[in-house]
């Protein structure tokens, strides 16, 4: 019985959490969301807040890596030709300066196989932690996400990343609604807006944990077992 002290409630609710029915997931710590010339650098937006869970998650993925927890990651990311790309969401970030697709420092942005789509150095996954590649916000949206989850017996996810208010947010979202017990890890995430972070997180909470808990990466790596 492994107990989180968490707001609102403390997590998970039914007391089992084991590396078996756990896993971790990081998500999209990828170059074009955390590096200098990629896809929210050239949005404009500031660097340090979406760099500042590296070092926190780096904390938790190596407590949970030593005891042997699942790990996950995901990429935010679309087929080199695009296929995968609505309209859209191409439209949009081109109007903004950051064009999906288009060419920038690391190469195509958020393209698979470009270097502003690989995972950071810092976070790099490690042989045999799935990495799960989503074309859009949410991680169980046209992935085998759930598959990989329900096959291993998982039951806990423990949330990282970027952004809190977008990836983050539709993942947890989403897991919520298929039954997952999930916990955010607030100092693991961040948004291009520090107001966003604060927004997502305060909805999490709101009715008893609509969308489950929240702690940190300190009150978790203190009561992991
Ligand atoms: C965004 C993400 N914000 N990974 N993607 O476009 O949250």
């Amino acid at each position: 019985m492994t107990i989180i002290a968490s707001d609102p409630y403390d997590w998970p609710h039914h007391g089992d959490m084991r590396p078996e029915n756990t896993t971790l997931i990081v998500i999209d710590m990828q170059k074009d969301f955390c590096g200098v010339g990629g896809y929210v650098d050239r949005m404009g937006y500031d660097l340090s807040l979406t760099r500042a869970p590296i070092e926190p998650i780096r904390k938790v993925l190596e407590a949970m890596r030593r005891r042997g927890y699942h790990i996950m990651h995901t990429r935010e990311g679309h087929r080199p030709d695009l296929a995968d790309l609505p309209h859209n969401k191409r439209w949009r970030s081109r109007q903004i300066g950051a064009g999906i697709g288009d060419e920038g420092p690391f190469g195509k942005i958020l393209v698979r196989g470009e270097p502003g789509w690989e995972i950071i150095e810092e976070l790099t996954p490690q042989h045999g932690e799935p990495i799960i590649d989503k074309p859009g916000k949410g991680s169980f949206y046209a992935t085998d996400l759930e598959l990989l989850l329900r096959t291993r017996g998982i039951h806990n996810i423990v949330l990282t990343g970027v952004t809190t208010d977008v990836c983050v947010h539709t993942t947890m979202r989403e897991a919520n609604d298929r039954g997952f017990e999930c916990l955010l890890l607030e100092d693991c995430c961040a948004a291009t807006d520090r107001g966003n972070h604060d927004a997502a997180v305060k909805m999490i909470k709101m009715q008893g944990g609509v969308f489950g808990s929240v702690s940190n990466s300190e009150a978790f790596v203190e009561s992991l077992p």
